[in-house]
């Protein structure tokens, strides 16, 4: 009888719905929607440009503002123009990005990652970028909100094949600014390829960084509290088994 009271599947339900699963939040990759929207409409001009450059119009090599090859592509490389508001270049800063699963290894709810996930640099820097893809599929590093006058679409963007790298340059105005640097490859972003570029003192941070911001909408699934997660995975476990019993033992005293 005791027995029977202690596999009340009515209590274990009871017991089941007063272990709290939720645990702490893990690091997803929300964005705001002023940066989904700046991304869309880059998507929309790059297809709209896409019978210039693609197709093999131009083949390997230069083709406008693009360089194309079988390891990789460099779009709106700029070693020399100025931005109208910069007198001079004030630095030439060079940054080795690395790109590849293993680097979403320490982030929650990621999977796939870059090597750093934020850049400090000066106004009018001019960042030479070398980039390199340590996965078998393609990577992007794409810099989004630079001045239209100088870089089409407003970004700067390196694409290295999987094993290749690819190095291209680009200088930033003079502003405070934080730039949107990501993966535009599908899903990559969501899935940990995001970082921001800090331009002087920055214009605030972008959310759900892995490592450097928090996400505004965190992740509730459970993954911390591993023994309240037990706990109910052991309650679904005995309901599961107590039910059965119950019904045969009642099935066996009507007999
Ligand atoms: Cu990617």
């Amino acid at each position: 009888m005791k027995i029977k009271q202690a596999l009340n599947p009515l209590a274990l339900v009871t017991a089941s719905i007063m272990v709290n699963p939720w645990s702490q939040p893990g690091v997803n990759a929300e964005q705001n929607p002023f940066q989904l929207e700046e991304i869309e409409n880059n998507r929309l001009l790059a297809s709209d440009n896409e019978g210039m450059c693609g197709e093999g119009r131009c083949g390997e090599g230069a083709c406008g503002n693009m360089t194309l090859d079988m390891e990789g592509m460099v779009m709106n490389e700029n070693r020399d123009e100025l931005p109208l508001d910069c007198r001079g270049i004030s630095e030439d800063v060079e940054i080795s990005v690395s790109a590849g699963k293993k680097y979403a290894e320490p982030y929650p709810d990621t999977a796939f990652g870059f090597d750093q996930h934020q850049w400090n640099v000066k106004p009018c820097s001019r960042i030479t970028v070398t980039y390199t893809n340590e996965d078998n599929v393609r990577h992007q590093w794409m810099v989004h909100g630079l001045p239209s006058y100088l870089y089409p679409q407003s970004m700067f963007h390196l694409e290295a094949n999987g094993g290749y790298s690819k190095t291209g340059t680009f200088i930033v105005p003079s502003d405070d600014k934080t730039y949107l640097v990501h993966c535009d490859m599908a899903a990559h972003m969501e899935k940990g390829m995001k970082a921001q570029l800090v331009v002087g003192k920055g214009s605030g941070d972008i959310p759900a960084i892995p490592g450097v911001t928090a996400a505004r909408n965190p992740n509730l699934y459970g993954k911390g509290n591993g023994i309240l997660n037990w706990l109910l995975g052991i309650a679904i476990g005995v309901i599961s088994f107590a039910v059965p019993v119950k019904y045969l033992a009642r099935k066996q005293s009507a007999l």
